[in-house]
């Protein structure tokens, strides 16, 4: 398995869930879908991943047709989207009736207790697609009969989809795609080291690609239980890594018992603060680059590569390549992705700016869902992550594209067309604090401060 761009999204409620894992599988990187949630519920989000086809748009906003145009209203101002699929139990896959849009009611003239019914443009006035159509088909059939979307049902009339015309120019290629050999999206999912004999064959059915387990210590017995009875239990056919370490010992500690990738990283988290809370941890760049070095002696050994995943810490675009440079195959990031609108926390305005909630793992309000699931100590009293608030930064795949060309920018300085040839080649200097002022403008009065 080979990601398209050396990023993955965190194992964390506020950063990974099915609307990121597809926005970032489709850019080239991979997601861990956060495992702080019930079984059930998290393998829903993976098997809606593996579901997602591009350009087919499962309906989130459906009605009755006794639904009232007072209940249209609110949704429509609820999800912001103006085209509402009407089916008999009010469900996106229900049976299909009719459809309702900004042409089928007045707000002016209609009463607000007016049924959905008695309004909406009913299915044997509309023009539909079979499940099985392609894209190309689809955006004929829209073109052909000058429609705004095509709903998409299968052989009982179910709804299953949406293709919206104004979509059709968003779905150029995205090269980078990170598919299966199906054709379908990947995706991750982190787990823990107590309930994974119901939870990983839950994912695994859901079609995960690969598993993660989500600790901040990860030089552990448990996680070392783990990690031997994934293997043992699906034949060494799920992939599964293990974390976090920071140094030889744990690398090599998680490596005997069969991770495929060891997550390095304790304490460097934006909204972690386990190092001033436990004084556990170390610094980012050393951990990489004494885990690096673990790594090649191991292969180096064995002859067998084991990927490293940098976790933690990355706030500017050098950074990534710095840590890409120090060793790191890939990188892992909460912060970075938290900011655009796939994230899954709410968009606010916060003294005159945009902002988007971001919260630990380590935090009460992320440990919360464990009354629901686990039982046992939920006690604890202490923290060891905040819930914060990240600026906004809009789509993912917008920032994605400058922060991808800046790296490129950085290795073609450093003389390196690929990130092995960086790992070898680049040159990494130790700044002083005086150096990094001097790298930012600096004794100059900037025209816009706000920029
Ligand atoms: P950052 O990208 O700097 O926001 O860091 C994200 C990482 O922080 C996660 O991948 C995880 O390793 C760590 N984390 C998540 N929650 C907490 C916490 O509550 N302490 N830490």
């Amino acid at each position: 398995m080979e990601l398209n761009v050396p990023f993955v999204s965190a194992i964390m409620q506020s950063v990974s869930d099915d609307s990121m894992a597809i926005a970032l599988a489709r850019n080239g990187g991979l997601s861990f879908i956060f495992g702080s949630q019930p079984i059930d519920t998290q393998a829903e989000m993976v098997r809606k991943v593996k579901k997602f086809k591009a350009g087919f748009v499962v309906s989130d906003s459906n009605l009755t047709p006794e639904h009232a145009l007072a209940d249209v209203i609110e949704l429509i101002e609820k999800t912001g989207h103006s085209t509402l699929g009407v089916t008999e139990d009010g469900s996106p896959n229900g049976k299909l009736l009719g459809i309702v849009t900004g042409r089928d009611f007045r707000v002016s003239r209609d009463p607000l207790d007016k049924k959905v019914k008695d309004f909406m443009t009913p299915f044997d006035k509309m023009i539909t697609g079979q499940l099985g159509m392609t894209l190309n088909e689809a955006n004929d059939v829209i073109w052909d009969h000058k429609l705004n979307s095509l709903p998409i049902i299968d052989q009982h009339q179910n709804l299953q989809y949406f293709v919206f015309r104004k979509d059709y120019e968003s779905h150029k290629e995205y090269p980078n795609e990170l598919s299966d050999a199906n054709k379908k999206l990947m995706v991750g999912a982190g787990i823990n080291s107590r309930d994974y004999k119901e939870r990983v064959p839950a994912l695994v059915a859901a079609g995960a690609d690969v598993l993660c387990v989500d600790s901040s210590d990860g030089f552990s017995a448990w996680q070392r239980e783990t990690i031997e009875y994934v293997k043992k239990e699906f034949n060494g056919e799920v992939k599964i890594g293990g974390g976090n370490v920071v140094d030889k010992d744990g690398f090599l500690y998680l490596a005997e018992a069969g991770a495929d990738f060891i997550k390095v990283g304790i304490g460097g988290g934006s909204i972690c603060i386990t190092r001033e809370q436990k004084g556990i941890g170390r610094g980012q760049a050393t951990s990489i680059i004494e885990v690096a070095q673990a790594r090649d002696e191991y292969f180096e050994k064995t002859g067998t590569y084991i990927p490293i995943c940098s976790d933690g810490g990355i706030v500017q675009d050098y950074h990534m390549v710095l840590a890409l440079a120090m060793g790191a195959d890939f990188l892992m990031m909460g912060r970075y992705f938290a900011r655009f609108d796939e994230s899954p926390t709410r968009k606010l305005m916060v003294n005159n700016r945009y902002v988007k909630e971001y919260w630990g793992e380590g935090s009460n309000r992320a440990r919360n869902w464990q009354r629901y699931d686990m039982g046992g100590s939920t006690g604890l009293k202490f923290e060891e992550g905040v819930d914060s608030y990240v600026p906004y930064a809009g789509k993912l795949k917008d920032n994605l594209d400058i922060t991808i060309g800046k790296m490129k920018s950085t290795m073609c300085s450093c003389g390196s067309t690929s990130i092995q040839q960086l790992k070898e080649e680049a040159k990494i200097t130790l700044v002083s604090a005086t150096s990094i002022v001097e790298g930012g403008a600096h004794d100059v009065i900037l025209k816009d401060a706000n920029m």
